[in-house]
């Protein structure tokens, strides 16, 4: 649009999104923003109306982690801006880069609480990178294109935009702002000297990787750097998509319900490569595998924002770059002729492939999970994207799957319910070729289901398998620890979820057996490509069943820890 035209202040909004290169946008309408979806209605950008803005807002994750580049949301003010939080917050704790628009009242009418008012600062004010209103017309361009900076710079995350009604009906005169750069450093040529000495010191290191601001290419440049040095090398928590699980350097996921081998190899370990992640609560096992501040091994910790170098840890060598550049940098380091911890690594990798086989497992009643899962790992494509949100389900997943390419994992490290879907929506969306599977518990999918609607509506023929167990199980199973045979508030009347799937117009199966697992999973795929609508396959098994090597039965019969 020429910027010598005058523009409404709602189509100058979405201009600046084409500007910046936005192609989809997830959106739940509201009367604050008309100006806005009338800018859209003419754009090149595509909209997927969603049923509620804690899917929206969980779909924009989605969109920011499978592209690097932001998602975008829009919402209405007050109840809108409310249910968008549990994106907001999901985008905050797993670093995604994410923008949220929300309509808001007249400006002359603020302060009074008009109807539907928020203070978006003291609302998201801790949550997101930056929030801001826009109260002048002729300074969206500006304040756009700030957004786009700040969501995608050093530690990615979301931001908060209030749109202002009348300021949307309100014409100016002005020019867009150019796309935005992503701001990123490299590593010195000290620093790597630094590394490469320390590496050559090492005895036990081990490599750990999280965070974002990677990419294909960074993923294959850090294994080729692990091949190299037969560093064993693991991920963080729901980051398993960094490295590849069939690579003989991995040796598995520092996360929650962490492998105990894997867990020794961390804490003996005399030198840690953290590359992109923080050592939050669950990979550090909160708090207590390395010390705080200052860890007993050697600690190089690489990441792109500044703040989190030094904020728990103190490391021996802090590099501020993105895991990209850092990745990009690592050819150049000498690599020992033959490092003495190989053995060590290779026996690491031994204990990795038994912990992952789900075979190994057998679990009570007549639905063996171990079953479903060495099924899906014989059928799934390698390109498969497998989402999920919280729930001890989320197990079988990330403890028994392979993930072997970057972009086939939307996991929430923020631990959100209802994520799976949503997740899966916005990755179909982005590519209808693609496998997408998401698991979801039965309380899990219960706060999200609704989201069906969209994938009918948009004939996205994703498959979901409903893990079924009648109860909120995680929270089942602390109570059980902490205060046994005093379960409350934990069980769960269900629909049926395979009819509930047909009433949207999707394909829905339930099972009970474990031979009719195969048969419904790939009738339910069969249906989800041909039809392109979702299929859903609900997994009714034993309640009994809580951890791949632990029933609820006897963690019930330990002491309380309370
Ligand atoms: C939005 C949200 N609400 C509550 C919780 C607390 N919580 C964590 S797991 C869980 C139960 C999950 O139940 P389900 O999806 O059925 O999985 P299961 O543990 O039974 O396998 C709850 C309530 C949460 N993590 N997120
Ligand atoms: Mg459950």
């Amino acid at each position: 649009m020429s910027q010598q035209e005058s523009r409404l202040g709602g189509h100058i909004l979405v201009d600046q999104l084409v500007a910046q290169g936005v192609k989809h946008v997830f959106c739940v309408p509201g009367e604050s923003y008309l100006a806005v979806l009338d800018g859209l209605h003419d754009a090149d950008i595509k909209v997927t109306v969603c049923r509620q803005e804690g899917g929206a807002a969980m779909m924009a994750d989605a969109h920011g982690k499978l592209t690097g580049e932001p998602g975008i949301c829009m919402v209405t003010r007050g109840p809108g801006a409310s249910n968008a939080l549990a994106g907001v917050h999901i985008a905050k704790q797993d670093s995604t880069p994410l923008i949220l628009f929300v309509g808001q009242i007249e400006r002359g009418m603020r302060e009074r609480e008009a109807f539907q008012e928020m203070d978006y600062r003291a609302v998201f004010g801790t949550q997101a990178k930056w929030v801001t209103e826009i109260d002048q017309v002729e300074r969206i361009p500006e304040l756009v294109s700030r957004a786009f900076h700040i969501a995608t710079s050093g530690r990615p995350g979301p931001v908060v935009i209030a749109l202002p009604e009348d300021m949307l009906v309100e014409a100016a005169k002005v020019a867009d702002a150019p796309r935005y750069e992503v701001i990123d450093s490299a590593p010195t040529a000290a620093q790597l000297a630094d590394l490469e000495k320390l590496l050559a010191e090492a005895k036990n290191p081990v490599a750990i990787l999280g965070g974002t601001r990677w990419d294909a290419r960074a993923v294959q440049q850090f294994a080729d750097f692990a091949q190299r040095h037969a560093l064993p090398t693991a991920v963080s928590f729901r980051r398993q998509m960094l490295f590849p699980a069939d690579h003989p350097c991995f040796i598995g996921d520092v996360g929650l319900g962490i492998n105990p081998a894997l867990l020794k190899r961390v804490a003996d370990a005399d030198l840690i490569l953290l590359v992109g992640g923080r050592m939050s609560e669950n990979p550090s096992q909160a708090y207590t595998l390395l010390d705080i501040p200052v860890p007993k091994q050697k600690l190089v910790h690489v990441h792109p924002d500044t703040a989190e170098l030094g904020r728990v840890y103190r490391a021996t060598l802090a590099i501020n770059t993105s895991p990209a550049a850092f990745t990009q940098a690592l050819a150049g380091l000498k690599a020992p002729a033959q490092p003495a911890w190989a053995a060590g690594t290779q026996a690491m990798r031994e204990s990795y492939l038994k912990w992952s086989d789900p075979g190994a497992i057998t679990t009570p009643g007549a639905l063996q999970m171990g079953q479903v899962m060495a099924y899906l790992e014989k059928t799934l494509p390698a390109d498969a994207i497998m989402t999920n949100g919280a729930g001890n389900y989320a197990t079988w997943l990330h403890r028994f799957h392979r993930f072997t390419r970057f972009g086939t994992q939307l996991a929430p490290t923020s631990g959100s319910m209802g994520y799976g879907l949503p997740a899966a929506i916005a990755a179909k969306l982005r590519d209808r070729d693609a496998a997408v599977v998401c698991f979801a518990g039965d309380g899990c999918f219960q706060m999200t289901m609704q989201e069906l609607g969209t994938a009918v509506q948009y004939r996205l023929g994703i498959v979901v398998l409903v893990f079924n167990n009648g109860l909120f199980g995680t929270i089942r199973l602390h109570q059980e620890r902490a205060y046994p045979g005093r379960a409350l508030a934990t069980e769960l009347v269900n629909p049926d979820f395979a009819l509930l799937a047909q009433s949207y117009g999707g394909y829905g199966a339930a099972v009970e057996r474990t031979e009719d697992f195969a048969p419904a999973y790939d009738a339910a795929l069969a249906y989800a490509l041909e039809h392109r609508m979702p299929a859903v396959v609900e997994l009714r098994y034993d309640a009994d069943i809580i951890l791949p090597d632990r029933t609820l039965s006897q963690l019930r019969r330990t002491e309380p820890v309370a």
